[in-house]
């Protein structure tokens, strides 16, 4: 494909240029941050030093008194206005402002409103707290001791941190299971905390109309429909007297999912003084104190026969969910989606307990492009099978061959209750390991070790089953809401046409695959397509784009809304045509005749002929329009082959990841380029989180990693040149067939990366090290002394 063939818009599907990149690569993107107001002011936030610490007072006249402040904002403000707590997604309330006590480093203490930017932060210096510290319970598997903290006495008659148990899977079955395996093999692992750390941070604009009682939020959000009705519920406002506004958004990775305090101040804040507030947070506030995800402490058990026919998985999990539980979980399930740990294997028996606890962390504990808890499904799977390959003394891609679920077998009901909607798992392997040329890696390894080579060369597989398009009903809801969502085309009388979504794009180049899905169904060009997104009062309602649903959802209702208006073309050409409208046949952007080719008419002109004084027969309506609201039958079921080849240095425990191979399979591709740079960023978020990525405490509870100094982003320094393939199995209930893939590429190559670097330290007696897998990590796991990476302890 040369460039100038790629400046070529296909009618349909194919590769194309972003729409977007035209303004987004001359800097002209609009964000949040970029929009000012008449009379706009600006908030501070005020946060706590303290892990854990009682609030005795709060002095904020000083700051009341500066010149260019207009009003200091505590939880005492909000608690008169009921509005100091707010709803999180996951059944839980968080403090928008402390009032009694602060419960992590970094928590909301109080919101300062001023003229400029930089005296809102001036004032915050001067509100005087006076704290009381508190003992701090940092180390989650500390947090169910009989004499823990308890972080949670807001809520009355609370006497510990235990937030729920749950479990999926058949526990009597699975012990059964492993009673009469011949092999089982067992591992703790961490998954440890880690941030999205989008490029631009989170903030809003709340604009209260004191006239027309409308509040207007402009929001670094992923799903503004959502967060509409959470306004509406926190403030006890009409949702037709809220507008939220999603403008351009700077990556969200699922940290703009939820709704943070800032937020809310500045809502508040605008109610206060009768202007617009404007909040922005910097880069210590995102890592500190916005949804963090993973810190799941997992154990792992995993039986065979001695043969490496696997029988059954068992897990316990310890989840750290910080001091308020989750802001992102579109789930019914406490612990998300982890229970589809089972991965893409043929097992006779699984069963998992989780149980969740508060610490004294920033709360969260779900989203970064995770599908909500299978990325550290994907990784225990996919460490234990090379555990298990390891002990058998078995090729790991083997052992995987010889038990992934076989084409035939689809749809497949997990023994965790997830039916997988398609897929041909031998198929990708192949391709991966033939893409890789995984028997001459594996000839090359042996060959250097033979040698005595001073570096240590590591294979590593994973094979990963994703489950993305929240989704039906049974599984899913947030805050009770379904999750169906809305489409509108409009075709106007020239034939171009506005598509309007309830998804929300925040890097993903919704504004392109969408048109070119519209195109592919009515043979528009794509270029002739303005796809409307991240405004409720512009779009129909949906709750917005995480657990890569806008493709499985948004994509779906697209299709079909364009179909719709395939279908009130076809009688607008019937009345044009004179003919019946069964005699008419579609080709892409015409119907003609049956059997007369040249009569025909084409989309343009019957859109035109639908705006015209024609003559329509009785009951057809002028104009193209249509909307649809798409209620998903079923997730769609992604996966992938993946294989990344490590150098490591024993000496000084530097990992060089030298290749790496992705074969994915996420059904029809709209738009091959896209997906192509969905994959190669989740890839670099895999190595991120492999080898450097880690929000560790130290035991006060102090965050280590609050810049990019200290929580390390991949660059393309430590990337290899990525090699991409694909196989295509369209999933059966999707009307295009596509599946999500937004997040396959962070689910599936964590595991790839890991299993590289242990597959390289096999010589050295090593079974098993925690991400992040750091130089100093891996010198010290090779000195026989593993590194605790999520606390700052030696
Ligand atoms: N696509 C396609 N063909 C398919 C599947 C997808 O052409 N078979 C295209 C889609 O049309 C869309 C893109 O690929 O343009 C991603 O689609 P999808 O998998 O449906 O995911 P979403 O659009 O719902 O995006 C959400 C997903 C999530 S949950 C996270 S987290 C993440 C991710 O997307 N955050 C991102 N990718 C990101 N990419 C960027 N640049 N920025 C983020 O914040
Ligand atoms: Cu799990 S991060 Mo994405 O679903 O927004």
């Amino acid at each position: 494909m040369t460039a100038t063939e790629e400046h070529v818009s296909p009618m349909g599907y194919g590769r194309m240029h972003r729409k977007e990149d035209a303004r987004f690569v001359r800097g002209h993107g609009n964000y949040v941050d970029d929009i000012t107001l008449p009379g706009m002011l600006h908030g501070a936030v005020l946060r706590s030093p303290f892990a854990h610490a009682r609030i005795l007072s709060i002095d904020t006249s000083a700051a009341e008194a500066h010149p260019k402040v207009r009003a200091v904002i505590t939880g005492q403000t909000l608690e008169s206005l009921d509005l100091a707590w707010m709803p999180t997604l996951s059944h839980d309330v968080q403090a928008v402002l402390a009032t009694d006590k602060v419960r992590f480093q970094g928590q909301e203490v109080a919101f300062v409103v001023a003229e400029d930017r930089y005296s809102a932060r001036d004032a915050l210096e001067l509100i005087d707290v006076d704290y009381e510290a508190l003992p701090p319970v940092v180390d989650a598997r500390r947090a169910l001791d009989e004499d823990a903290p308890v972080i949670r006495d807001d809520v009355e008659g609370r006497t510990d941190n235990h937030i729920f148990d749950w479990e999926a899977g058949d526990r009597a079955r699975t012990d059964e299971v492993f009673a009469r395996a011949e092999v089982v093999v067992e591992q703790d692992m961490l998954y440890p905390r880690v941030h999205p750390a989008p490029m631009e941070t989170c903030g809003a604009i709340a604009d209260m109309d004191a006239i027309t009682g409308k509040l207007t939020v402009y929001t670094t959000t992923q799903a503004p429909h959502a967060h509409r009705t959470i306004y509406a519920l926190v403030a006890g406002l009409p949702e037709h007297k809220i507008r939220v506004v999603s403008p351009d958004i700077g990556g969200g990775f699922g940290n703009k999912v939820g709704i943070y305090p800032g937020y809310v101040c500045a809502v508040v804040g605008s109610i206060v003084t009768g202007k617009p507030v404007k909040w922005m947070e910097d880069r210590s506030e995102n890592l500190m104190s916005t949804s963090f995800a993973r810190d799941y402490h997992m154990h792992g058990e995993i039986a065979s026969t001695k043969d490496g026919r696997i029988l059954g998985v068992r897990v316990n999990v310890l989840a750290d969910h910080g001091a308020f539980n989750g802001t992102a979980q579109p789930t019914k399930f406490p612990a998300g989606f982890f229970s589809v740990f089972t991965g893409s294997y043929d097992i006779e028996a699984a069963h998992c307990a989780v149980t969740g606890v508060y610490t004294n962390k920033a709360p969260g504990g779900v989203a970064y492009a995770c599908s909500f808890r299978i990325t550290e499904a994907v990784y225990l799977i996919e460490r234990l099978v090379d555990l298990l390959a390891l002990d058998l003394g078995l090729d790991p891609a083997e052992l995987r061959m010889r038990n992934l679920l076989r084409p035939e077998q689809f749809p497949y009901v997990s023994k965790t209750g997830w039916e997988y909607d398609s897929g041909d798992y031998p198929r990708a392997l192949s391709k991966a390991l033939e893409l890789a040329g995984y028997d001459e890696l594996r000839a090359e390894q042996a060959r250097r070790r033979e040698a005595g080579d001073p570096t240590s060369m590591g294979i590593g597989v994973s094979f990963f089953t994703e489950a993305v398009g929240a989704g039906p009903r049974k599984h899913m809801d947030i805050l009770g809401l379904g999750m169906a969502d809305g489409a509108e085309l409009r075709v106007h009388p020239t034939g171009k046409a506005v598509l309007r979504l309830s998804c929300q794009s925040q890097g993903q180049g919704h504004e392109t695959t969408f048109a070119q899905i519209v195109a592919e169904e009515l043979g528009i060009s794509p270029d002739d397509i303005d796809v409307v997104h991240g405004d409720t009062d512009q779009t129909p309602f949906g709750l917005g784009t995480y657990g890569s649903r806008s493709t499985p959802v948004s994509g779906a209702a697209t299709a079909v809304v364009a179909r719709r208006v395939r279908e009130r073309a076809r009688l607008v050409a019937s009345a044009m045509l004179e003919v019946s409208p069964d005699d008419l046949e579609w080709e892409k952007g015409r119907w003609f005749v049956k059997g007369d080719r040249e009569a025909g008419k084409s989309i343009q002109d019957i859109a035109m002929a639908a705006h015209s004084s024609l003559e329509l027969p009785e009951g057809v309506e002028g104009h193209l329009d249509a909307s649809c609201v798409y209620n998903p039958p079923n997730l769609t079921y992604p996966f992938g082959a993946y294989i990344c080849v490590v150098d490591v240095d024993p000496g000084t425990g530097q990992v060089k990841v030298r290749d790496f191979v992705a074969v994915d399979d996420c059904g029809v591709r709209i738009n091959p380029m896209i997906v192509e740079g969905q994959v190669h960023g989740g890839l670099a978020d895999g190595i991120g989180m492999a080898l450097m990525q880690v929000m560790a405490f130290d035991p006060d509870g102090n965050h280590l990693g609050g810049s990019f100094m200290d929580y390390l982003v991949p660059t393309s320094m430590e990337c290899p040149s990525w090699r991409l393939g694909e196989t295509v199995t369209p999933s059966p209930h999707h009307p295009i067939g596509a599946k999500g893939v937004g997040e396959s590429a962070t689910v599936g190559s964590p595991a790839a990366v890991v299993n590289a670097v242990l597959d390289a330290l096999k010589p050295f007696g090593v079974r098993h090290a925690d991400m992040p897998l750091t130089p100093a990590a891996v010198w010290r796991a090779i000195q026989g002394n593993p590194l605790r990476p999520d606390l700052a302890v030696t």
